[in-house]
C-alpha cells in the first residue's frame, strides 16, 4: 500500500483485521461527482474521463455494468488492470486481455494514486475514475461510480435504465446494505478472516443472504420492486464470482449455488442482458482470487468449475489465465 506516496515493500494483499480476526475493508479516499454535484467542477464531457477496473473485482465490475447500461460506452475509456496481484498491486502489463496505461503511462495503478495526490496513504484499489483534464481522480469508491454514471452524465449517457428512481430509494438503499454486509463483503470477511470465529460468523452471513434472495426470488423477477436496479448490479457481481471462487478459495461452502434455483434463474436472467455479461471475465477471475498468495501460496489455479448452467453465456469468455511463479 502507498504511505505517505511511497509504495511499501511489506505490501499484503489481505487488508485489516480487527482484534477478533475480522476482515476489514478500507474506507474510499475519493468521493466527487460530475456536473451540478461536483465540488470540484468536473463537468460532464465526452472524453474527458478514463476508468481503470479489473475484471476480476465485483466493485469495478458493477461500475462496468452501469456503464454499459447507461450507453457510455464511447463517452468514457476504461482500463483493465492485469488480473493477478503482484508485489506492487495492480499492474499494467496488456497480458491475457489486460490493458496498458496509454492515458498516464503508468506500470502500476498505485501511480495513478500518487498522480492525484503525492502524500496518498492507502491502499490502490480499483476502481478508478479519472479525469484526464486535471490529472486527478474524481472517485474511487464504486457504489458513487454507479451513481455518476446512472445521473451525472446527461444526455451523454443514451441508455433506457434508471438505476435508482425517484420512489424507490428507501428499499434499495436497505436491499444494498443487507447485500453489501452480509454477502458483497460477506464473502471477503469470510475469505479474509483469520480466526476460525470471524470466519464462522461470516459464512453465516453469506448463507443467510442467500437464502434471503432465494426467497425473495421465488416470488419476483427482481431484487427491488419489479425491475433492474442497482440492488440487482450489486448482487450479480457477487454471484457470478461465487462457485468460481468463493465456495472454493475463500471457503464458502456451505452449498454451492446450484442448491439456490430461483438464484440460479436471476442469474442466468441477468447474464443474459449483454451489459452483465460483458463484465464477466471467468479466467481473470480465477486468475485474480488464486494469486492472492496469503490465501493460495503455490499460485495454482484450478481448471474448474464446470458451470454448466452459465457455460452458453459465457462461452466466448472461457480462455484460461495461469498464474506466473
Ligand atoms: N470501496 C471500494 C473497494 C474496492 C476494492 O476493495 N477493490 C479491491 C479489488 S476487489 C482492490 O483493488 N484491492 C487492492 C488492494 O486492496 O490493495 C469500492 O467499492 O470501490
Amino acid at each position: 500500500m502507498l504511505v505517505n506516496g511511497k509504495w511499501t515493500e511489506e505490501w499484503q494483499p489481505v487488508q485489516e483485521s480487527d482484534a477478533e480476526g475480522r476482515f476489514i475493508r478500507q474506507h474510499s479516499g475519493f468521493r466527487d461527482r460530475i456536473g451540478a454535484d461536483s465540488a470540484k467542477g468536473f463537468a460532464a464531457e465526452a472524453g474527458r474521463y478514463l476508468l481503470y477496473v479489473a475484471y476480476i473485482c465485483p466493485w469495478a465490475s458493477r461500475t462496468l455494468i452501469a456503464l454499459r447500461l447507461k450507453g457510455l460506452e464511447n463517452a468514457i475509456d476504461v482500463c483493465v488492470v492485469d488480473p493477478r496481484l503482484g508485489d506492487q498491486g495492480w499492474a499494467f502489463t496488456g497480458r491475457d486481455g489486460s490493458d496498458l496505461d496509454r492515458v498516464n503511462g503508468a506500470s502500476h495503478l498505485h501511480e495513478i494514486y500518487t498522480l492525484a495526490d503525492p502524500t496518498y496513504s492507502g491502499r490502490a484499489t480499483v476502481p478508478v475514475l479519472w479525469d484526464k483534464k486535471t490529472r486527478t481522480i474524481v472517485n474511487n469508491e464504486s457504489a458513487d461510480i454507479v451513481r455518476i454514471f446512472d445521473k451525472d452524465f446527461g444526455a451523454l449517457a443514451t441508455g433506457d435504465v434508471d438505476l435508482r428512481p425517484g420512489g424507490l430509494e428507501d428499499e434499495i438503499d436497505a436491499v444494498n446494505d443487507r447485500l453489501y454486509d452480509g454477502f458483497n463483503n460477506g464473502v471477503y470477511r469470510a475469505g479474509f478472516a483469520t480466526t476460525q470465529n470471524a470466519y464462522e460468523e461470516a459464512v453465516a452471513d453469506v448463507f443467510a443472504a442467500l437464502d434471503w434472495m432465494e426467497a425473495r426470488l421465488a416470488r419476483a423477477d427482481w431484487l427491488v420492486a419489479d425491475r433492474l436496479t442497482e440492488a440487482d448490479i450489486r448482487a450479480f457481481v457477487t454471484l457470478v464470482r461465487f462457485d468460481l471462487a468463493y465456495h472454493g478459495l475463500f471457503k464458502c461452502n456451505l452449498r454451492p449455488l446450484s442448491a439456490y434455483p430461483a438464484v440460479c434463474a436471476y442469474l442466468v436472467r441477468l447474464l443474459a442482458i449483454p451489459a452483465f455479461a460483458a463484465s464477466v471475465r471467468p479466467d481473470h477471475i480465477k486468475a485474480g482470487y488464486y494469486s492472492v498468495k496469503a490465501l493460495n501460496p503455490t499460485g495454482i489455479v484450478p481448471l474448474g468449475p464446470d458451470l454448466d448452467y452459465l457455460a452458453p453465456l459465457l462461452a466466448v469468455r472461457r480462455g484460461s489465465c495461469t498464474a506466473t511463479s
